[in-house]
């Protein structure tokens, strides 16, 4: 009986300890979604189990070990146990009704994430390898930077251009696919001002871990002004071929990977590239000119840049119609 009461204070002590532990790391980054709440309370109700039921077998093991020891000179066989019915069912019934406990929880978890506000924002997203683009229905805007307004749910509908992607970010804690013709739904209200990340959390082919894009959560103020801003940017855009290609090139995610002020991401930086000598990977150089830029698009596996992989500029843009590559040859002329 005493080696049970030590026994049982120090599984106590120690399921506490590791509790403390693993909650003192910070396993989780801060939330910042309402959908977050629910699911940070379902985890911590695992991480005390988890706790609990690490230091129930490792501390009766190593006391056991310790205690129960083969003294010097014992020769004697240990004492012979031909089972215990009680204990039997007890340890069968009891993990039963934790299982079932925590399938509870995990349903309600689950139903209070997609709970559905009638007023939700929706917002259009398209992935693909390997960049995010992002759709205002409403207001025609076309972005590959989410905003979003403060406390207003908003609800994503996503789908794929190519293979399977899934958004995440880690702050809003749900998760989900993204796939290639058919429409998945993201439901998410954000409560914490701030810019984020979202990243893809679908392994998708070479560039993958670079498949990230700036969410960016502001006031419900700021948020207007941005759509009057981006709404105004559009109309300006619609009149010219540069302001055309300007909107092309951000729905078709190429600023994912090529920046417009001289730093280097996945692909060259557009920034002074018209007029410029292009030096490729086999050596020679040539002059990135109207032709060089057209080829570039419609034939990426051809002219590598130097200092850039191949295989990395996805090859999917023969749907752009002629039209379409001198307008976003005409905003890349503009980048000086
Ligand atoms: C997934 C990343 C990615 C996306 C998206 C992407 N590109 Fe690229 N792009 C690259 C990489 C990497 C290179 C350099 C390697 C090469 O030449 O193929 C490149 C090269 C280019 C070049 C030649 C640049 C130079 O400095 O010589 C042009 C022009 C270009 N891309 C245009 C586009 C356009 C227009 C789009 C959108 C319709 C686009 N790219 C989308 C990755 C990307
Ligand atoms: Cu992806």
């Amino acid at each position: 009986m005493r080696h049970f009461v030590i026994a049982g204070i120090l599984v106590i002590l120690m399921a506490i300890l590791t509790y403390l532990g693993l909650d003192a790391i910070g396993l989780l980054p801060i939330p910042a979604s309402a959908q977050a709440a629910s699911i940070d309370w379902l985890w911590n109700w695992e991480v005390m189990t988890i706790s609990f039921l690490f230091a129930l077998i490792v501390v009766p093991l190593v006391y056991s070990l310790v205690v129960f020891r083969r003294k010097k000179g014992d020769m004697t066989d240990a004492e012979h146990i031909e089972g215990n019915t009680k204990l039997e069912i007890a340890w069968t019934i009891v993990p039963l009704f934790m299982v079932m406990i925590f399938a509870y929880m995990g349903a309600y978890s689950l139903a209070e994430t997609r709970r559905v506000d009638p007023q939700a924002m929706v917002v259009n997203v398209v992935a693909s390898q390997w960049a995010w683009s992002f759709e205002y229905p409403e207001y025609g805007i076309v972005t590959n930077k989410l905003y979003l307004p403060v406390d207003k749910q908003v609800v994503l509908k996503m789908q794929s251009k190519d293979v399977i992607h899934s958004f995440w970010v880690p702050e809003f804690r749900v998760k989900q696919d993204v796939l290639p013709g058919r429409i998945t739904e993201y439901r998410i209200t954000p409560t914490l001002i701030g810019n984020y990340q979202v990243r893809c959390a679908e392994l998708c082919g070479t560039s993958h871990a670079y498949m990230e894009s700036p969410v960016v959560v502001v006031t419900e103020a700021e948020y207007a002004a941005w759509v009057d801003e981006q709404v105004a940017l559009l109309a300006a855009a619609g009149q010219t071929p540069e302001g055309k290609g300007e909107v092309l090139v951000k729905s078709n995610g190429c600023l994912g990977c090529h920046s417009i002020d001289g730093s280097k991401l996945i692909g060259p930086t557009w920034l002074g590239l018209f007029g410029s000598e292009v030096e490729l990977s086999d050596g020679t150089t040539v002059p990135a000119d109207e032709a060089y830029l057209r080829e570039s698009v419609l034939n990426p596996q051809g002219a590598i840049v130097a200092g850039f992989e191949n295989q990395l500029m996805p090859n999917v843009y023969t749907p752009l119609t002629e039209e379409d590559l001198a307008n976003i040859i005409a905003y890349i002329k503009t980048l000086k």
